[in-house]
């Protein structure tokens, strides 16, 4: 298939999955706003259409918390019960501070808006609308960090914790395996039926428990501070966050503001992620109940790789891992999302094993900043064939590319349509 053929069909996946507000990840198992799945619609968008783009962010932040929490799911009422966990277990209108009127769930995702934000406004056809959004979304924006920094320091080292393994986007990694396994044994009542590939044990009883205990403490963060079960600091989370502060410096101008406080919150991330995670040559998850790195590399240990000012010595180091067998050595389609050595890497299990679309685009952005155009290319060249060969799956197994999980996935779309451009 030539490139504008697979233009077309990428902008049809779209198509369909436009509801004339807000993009769905994927017909049937996803009816509502993902957080982190609309930023990369956006960003895909943001070359071909402002407007849409625009519409994306400011549709996924009316559901933004008067905390500035961004939450992970933004309901549409017609289908409210369609997806578990619906708006009647989070019950957030019974919280005084969500939002009027829409339903969303009590969790955040990566946020990766102000960097979506800087995207659609750097590669704008309609510079106009693009200012515009930018004046409107960019007070949001710092609300958002300030919630993180204020509210999600749990070890009080500069960096945010994830307090459910539904906010790093990688539901099921191996990372959250320690733990999630130190969590009391739970049997849940409910369960979501017809994916036998994604809750191989008692995983899900365990999100779902994590998020009615949360649920249960009123979201109040001193619960989240001194009570809570799970509290990790996600290299992929904290790498995205710092890469938004840069992008909100490069806007503050823009909306009339002070680009320093962000520009310095970046450089505290950095300093944290270093002092706090690096281990052995990557970046590992801290779990902090349980006071210990996670050993297991994921693809998520490149996040930090995002940052420009990643001292040079610990980019090569990063490099090496990420091209050795143990990542896109040994594997046909890059990146799994889990090390191939490691004995939880499955090839077949959502982010146990398989390649995203949005992680590649992830490291081909992060290898553009380092200025490491081979890998950008490899990377581009190589999702490109996936969604050629496959379709725009949700997920790729990475030694024969064969599609795995939903089809017409919005992001697997959406991305295509920037690295085509
Ligand atoms: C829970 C929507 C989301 C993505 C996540 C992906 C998956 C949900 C689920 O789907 O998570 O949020 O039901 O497992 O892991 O990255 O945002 O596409």
């Amino acid at each position: 298939m030539d490139d504008a053929a697979l233009g077309r069909e990428a902008w049809s996946v779209l198509e369909a999955n436009w509801t004339g507000s807000v993009t769905v990840p994927a017909p049937g198992l996803y009816p509502h706003q993902w957080n982190w799945d609309s930023t990369f619609v956006a960003i895909g968008l943001a070359r071909w259409d402002t407007r849409r783009a625009g519409a994306e962010l400011v549709s996924l932040l009316a559901g933004q918390w008067r905390t500035g929490m961004v939450p992970h799911i933004v309901f549409r009422p017609a289908h409210a019960e369609a997806y578990f966990p619906g708006p009647s277990v989070w019950r957030s209108q019974d919280h005084p501070d969500s939002p009027n009127g829409v339903c969303t769930s009590g969790l955040t995702q990566p946020p990766l808006h102000a960097l979506a934000l800087w995207w659609v406004w750097r590669h704008a056809a309609d510079h106009d609308t693009a200012t515009a959004l930018v004046r409107r979304l960019y007070p949001m924006l710092v609300a958002q960090h300030d919630y993180l920094a204020a509210t999600r320091d749990l070890g009080g080292g500069g960096l945010a914790a994830i307090v459910h393994p539904w906010e790093s986007g990688m539901d099921d990694s191996p990372a959250w395996d320690a733990p999630l396994a130190a969590l009391a044994p739970v049997r849940y009542a409910y369960r979501r039926d017809g994916l036998p590939e994604r809750h191989p044990d008692s995983h899900h009883d365990r999100y779902v428990w994590l998020a009615l205990r949360y649920r249960d403490s009123g979201y109040d963060p001193a619960y989240l501070r001194q009570e809570h079960p799970f509290a990790v600091e996600d290299p992929m989370f904290n790498g995205i966050w710092l890469a938004s502060c840069q992008a909100l410096a490069e806007l503050a101008p823009v909306a009339g503001a002070d680009p320093g406080p962000h520009r310095e919150r970046a450089e505290r991330i950095r300093a944290a992620l270093l002092d706090r995670l690096w281990t052995d040559g990557a970046f590992h998850a801290r779990d902090l109940r349980g006071g210990r790195l996670v050993p297991v590399c994921t693809v998520g240990s490149f996040g930090p790789l995002l940052d420009p000012g990643l001292p040079a010595e610990r980019v090569a180091e990063l490099v090496r891992v990420l091209e050795s067998p143990r990542f896109m050595g040994a594997a046909g389609y890059p990146v799994p999302s889990c090390e191939i050595r490691a004995q939880e890497f499955d090839r077949s299990r959502y982010w146990r094993g398989p390649s995203w679309v949005n992680t590649n685009w992830l490291l081909r952005r992060a290898a553009t900043v380092h200025g490491l155009t081979a890998l950008a290319q490899v990377l581009g060249t190589c999702t490109l064939r996936l969604v050629r060969q496959a379709g725009f799956r949700e997920c790729f197994d990475p030694f024969d590319g064969s599609g795995r999980g939903s089809r017409d996935f919005s992001w697997s779309a959406a991305l295509t349509l920037d690295l085509l451009a």
